[in-house]
């Protein structure tokens, strides 16, 4: 029988963002789902990836020096590593920078085109020179400020191509009218309706004042507005252009979870988009809600942006994976809170579930030699708590599979551990080292199955969420296999008597909580600053670096810039000019005479109009208002010149 597909995706991260848990958050909802749906039998296939386009990654790569192309190819990867660090088991990656792509939405852009639905008029907005960026009403700072840089915005006007997408919208209200999970959940679903009975302007889909994007084909001074191009990558990845048989299999299958920030464009503008291209809209968009930290919104001028790295390099993917589902109901906006965290880690998965393994698999081999005994465990005959352990085992698949469909997970896991409270209470309640000394042999052979069957079923069940574990678990029972390749529906209880199990080991070490407040709590808000990590180099790269000593000659302001100070430096051999970005953090009599230690053999480039040559080195710490910048300086007398090793 073919199988049935399942197509899900994350949104394509913006790559020049450090990844944080909103990305972890979705994209392990994503990878959970994926893994589930894959043992319930589907042919699933799996997006991510990253948006790399615009103007904010063309700036980037200009204070860099390097080129817009130089920069994603290098800090993209930092999503690869996380995704790979977290076990996600993605079947794509895609890149909004690739061919594929490219070519997919120029076609689109050509046939929406070529039927009248894009067109070209003129794009009004208000408009920020220096940052070279339009600024929606919503995002202004006050008296019409830009956001990024303080200073006022202008109006502007523009030629632009629109996408009339006001034309498609009675069809995609009377779609949701008949598809109430086509936005989900309900409070996201009303949202939508009402602002599609709103009024839907038509889109403009293309920039002229951008140059890092997809270029319009037959018309190259414009480039396709960045949203416009990152939409349509979740088409290319299955093949909108390159393999029909492939779209033909998982786009009418397709689901897109996003985070409830980003619902206007997936749930109006690209259903719309599809629909102009005649393409089946999305089965669901699900939005999830806002994390939060320590009750504050996450932001990098805070300090408080949780870096998941840190937080699965210090408790373990899995358990980092579990909590993110289990301590919110999905939709809802959730505070993130390590101490939460550590307390999930001790009550859910070390004592919960790590004990009942624990206990189960030392039973085992302490009162049936490590082999599981056959016991009669699912027969009318069978014990009534024997029986009624076996139905809430059924009945927690059965829901869990009911909550799986509407995307709640915390409500799935709340149903797996029910199960698995179930399990520790009915050793309690059978009491096996008594069977044993009683001698009950029949009664505790019934027992040691009973519970290594809760134990498979729970390993099938905790598997999408804590594949490693999981593994772990399937190892320790004598399974063979992985119980991620297993399907679901085929697990009959009564099944592994015969079996030898193996040693039991310590699946979810306990926190010392004690210690750990006075280790953790202490650095909590040092350490959750994130650490941007350069790819390691070796020697020679460092090698490659020329620093010297020199000597700050004179200082002048760039009229044009609010940042950059001109700098004349002595290199004892050779006297340069330097464009540094500290003027707000020195006055110029601060640094004249001051010796510092520049890079040398940086390649030249012009900033504001001066051409610079080398770059003097400084510590900084901070963000925003709170930036805090420190010179590197020789601390004893050396000659100019002198190289830095
Ligand atoms: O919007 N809580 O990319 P992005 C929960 N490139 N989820 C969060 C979060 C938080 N605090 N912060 C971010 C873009 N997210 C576009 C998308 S798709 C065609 C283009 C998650 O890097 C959440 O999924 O800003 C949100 O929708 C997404 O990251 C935004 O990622």
């Amino acid at each position: 029988m073919e199988k049935k597909s399942f197509y899900i995706t994350t949104p394509i991260y913006y790559v020049n963002d450090i990844p944080h848990i909103g990305h972890a958050y979705t994209t392990i909802a994503c990878d959970v789902m994926s893994r589930y749906m894959r043992m319930k039998g589907c042919d699933v296939r799996f997006l991510t990836g990253t948006d790399e386009h615009g103007q904010k990654v063309q700036a980037a790569a200009e204070a860099k020096g390097m080129t817009p192309q130089e920069l994603v190819d290098k800090i993209h990867v930092n999503f690869r590593e996380l995704w790979k660090v977290l076990n996600i088991s993605n079947d794509d990656f895609i890149r909004t920078t690739e061919d594929r792509h490219i070519r997919a939405v120029q076609a689109m852009f050509k046939k929406l085109m070529d039927q009248g639905d894009i067109y070209k008029g003129n794009y009004e907005g208000w408009y920020c020179v220096p940052c070279e960026t339009y600024v929606p009403e919503s995002g202004m700072g006050s008296n019409r400020t830009c956001p990024d840089c303080g200073r006022p915005l202008i109006t502007m006007k523009e030629e632009s191509y629109f996408f009339r997408a006001s034309k498609y919208v009675p069809q995609l209200i009377a779609h949701y009218e008949k598809n109430l999970q086509g936005v989900m959940p309900r409070i996201r679903y009303n949202e939508i309706m009402s602002f599609l009975r709103g009024e839907v302007r038509d889109q403009s889909v293309s920039r002229t004042t951008l140059k890092w994007g997809i270029p319009i084909p037959g018309d190259e001074k414009h480039v396709v507005y960045v949203w416009f191009d990152a939409l349509i990558n979740y088409a290319t990845a299955v093949g909108y252009l390159d393999s029909p048989e492939m779209f033909q299999k998982y786009w009418p299958a397709v689901r897109h979870m996003v985070g409830k920030d980003i619902i206007r464009f997936h749930c109006v503008i690209w259903p719309l988009m599809l629909l102009a291209l005649g393409v089946n809209v999305p089965v669901s968009v699900i939005a999830h809600g806002w994390w939060t930290v320590d009750g504050e919104k996450m932001s990098k001028s805070k300090g408080n942006v949780v870096d998941p790295f840190k937080m699965a390099e210090l408790y373990g993917a899995d358990a980092f994976r579990y909590f993110l589902l289990r301590e919110v109901p999905f939709g809802n906006d959730g505070d993130f809170s390590e101490t939460a965290l550590a307390g999930r880690i001790n009550s859910d998965l070390a004592n919960d579930l790590g004990n009942l393994l624990n206990r189960t698999l030392q039973m085992i081999v302490n009162y049936s030699d490590g082999v599981v005994p056959d016991g009669n465990i699912g027969g009318a005959s069978g014990d009534p708590l024997d029986l009624e352990l076996r139905a809430s085992g059924e009945s927690a698949v059965a829901l869990v599979d009911q909550a799986m469909t509407t995307f709640s997970y915390d409500e799935a896991l709340k149903q797996i551990w029910g199960f698995i409270a179930r399990g520790n209470k009915y050793i309690d309640e059978t009491m096996p080292w008594k069977l044993n000394k009683e001698g009950q042999t029949e009664r505790l052979r019934s027992v040691l199955h009973t519970l290594y069957e809760v134990l498979r079923l729970s390993a099938l069940l905790v598997a999408p969420y804590i594949p490693e574990s999981a593994e772990k678990i399937w190892r320790q029972l004598g399974c063979a296999g992985t119980p991620l390749s297993e399907r679901l529906d085929d697990f009959r209880w009564g099944g592994g008597a015969g079996t030898r199990v193996d040693k039991a080991e310590v699946l979810f070490p306990r926190i010392d909580l004690e210690q750990w407040k006075k280790d953790r709590a202490p650095q909590a808000k040092e350490e959750q600053q994130v650490v941007e990590h350069e790819a390691e180099i070796d020697i020679g790269g460092f090698r490659a670096v020329e620093m010297r000593v020199a000597q700050v000659v004179r200082v002048e302001e760039i009229p044009r810039s609010k940042k950059l100070y001109k700098l004349e430096v002595d290199l004892g051999y050779e006297r340069r000019t330097i464009c540094s970005g500290i003027k707000n953090f020195f006055k110029p009599e601060e640094l004249e005479g001051r010796r510092i230690v520049m890079v040398t053999n940086l390649k030249p480039t012009k900033l504001c109009g001066v051409e610079s040559n080398g770059m003097i080195l400084a510590a900084s710490a901070g963000e925003g208002e709170s930036e805090r910048v420190a010179l590197i300086v020789p601390d004893a007398e050396i000659p100019l010149g002198s190289r830095v090793h």
